[in-house]
């Protein structure tokens, strides 16, 4: 019951043992209770019944005792809850984006991940921010929740104090893929961790794909493969021809599909002008029996980041 994966963690075990304990024990005092006064007061041993009035001391106990013990739950509750509210100052702060239905990592440096990397024993900070509809971050190894809501930010923050990786998951039900909507966080030494930032910096990466594919095809589909984990397109849309919500990107390029536009059905063949399309105006043509649920990625992806992501399907046979 008790983790320490994380220091929110503790307090917030701390906060439920504290309220836990307290209404078992009153759960089994007035249960054992009940039962005596059954027994005792039945009618075939009591046959008269008594009016019984007033008795201030009873009063006393019965309104001051659970007035104390209540107070104690609220102050636990409210130290743990400011605890938790407020980010030590130079925490590290991690730009998180839920989206239907993915979640999106970025550093300040500019890294863009799917997963979650954090240094042990360091405050990180996350501001949660939401591309569509409410969703909500929950930690549960760290026992950190907090909802993501469109059109303002929200942020938590922890301190890992337990290597290893744990599950984050949305905790606000969001639309079809919700229960798939699923990252990971790595708790890793705070040399690792620097290792890793300073390698996958977006420059770096640049530098690196560069140096060993040239500026050539290969280097983009590399990136494009990167794009669609990244920009979380491949939560609707498999990549191995396996069904999902939307089509598959296997094999896609170069066939005909049959689409729905306005509301006559034509055919047509998947080519670079209509991925690219169908990525910024997605309503426009929809994929016969698939639901129109894409956002135009208008302003989220880059002419160049549209040409990797085409140079990646091209390369799904
Ligand atoms: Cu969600």
């Amino acid at each position: 019951m008790f983790s320490s994966a994380a220091n929110i963690a503790e307090k917030v075990d701390f906060v439920f043992a504290l309220v836990l304990g307290i209404s078992i024990f009153f759960m089994v005092l007035i249960t054992t209770l009940l039962v005596v006064f059954v027994l005792k007061y039945r009618r075939s041993r009591h046959p008269k019944a008594e009016n019984i009035r007033g008795n201030t001391a009873l009063e006393i106990t019965w309104t001051v005792i659970p007035t104390i013990l209540v107070l104690i739950m609220f102050y636990y509750g409210w130290i743990s809850f400011g605890f938790m509210r407020k980010a030590p100052p130079g925490a590290m702060e991690v730009k998180v984006t839920g989206r239907m239905w993915s979640w999106l990592f970025e550093y300040e440096n500019g890294i863009q991940s799917d997963t979650l990397y954090v240094p042990y024993g360091k405050p990180v900070k996350l501001i949660l921010s939401s591309q569509d509809v409410i969703h909500s971050l929950f930690i549960p190894a760290f026992r950190v929740k907090q909802d993501v809501v469109p059109g303002m930010t929200n942020s938590l923050w922890f301190t890992a104090q337990e290597l290893g990786t744990y599950d984050i998951l949305c905790a606000e039900y969001c639309g079809l893929q919700h229960a798939y909507m699923l990252a990971a966080v790595k708790v890793v030494p705070e040399e690792e961790f620097l290792h890793w930032y300073e390698t996958n910096r977006p420059e770096a990466t640049q530098e690196e794909v560069t140096a060993q594919e040239g500026a050539s095809s290969a280097g983009s589909v590399k990136r494009g493969e990167r794009l669609v984990r990244i920009r979380g397109c491949i939560a609707c849309h498999s990549t191995d021809g396996s069904p999902r919500v939307s089509p598959s990107f296997k094999g896609l390029y170069g066939s005909t599909t049959t689409v729905i536009t306005g509301d006559k059905e034509r055919q047509v063949v998947v080519d670079d002008e209509y991925i690219r399309r169908s990525m910024l105006e997605p309503n426009a043509d929809i994929v016969k029996g698939f639901q129109p649920l894409m956002p135009s990625q208008k302003g989220v992806v880059t002419e160049e980041e549209i040409r990797d992501i085409i140079a990646y399907i091209k390369s799904l046979k």
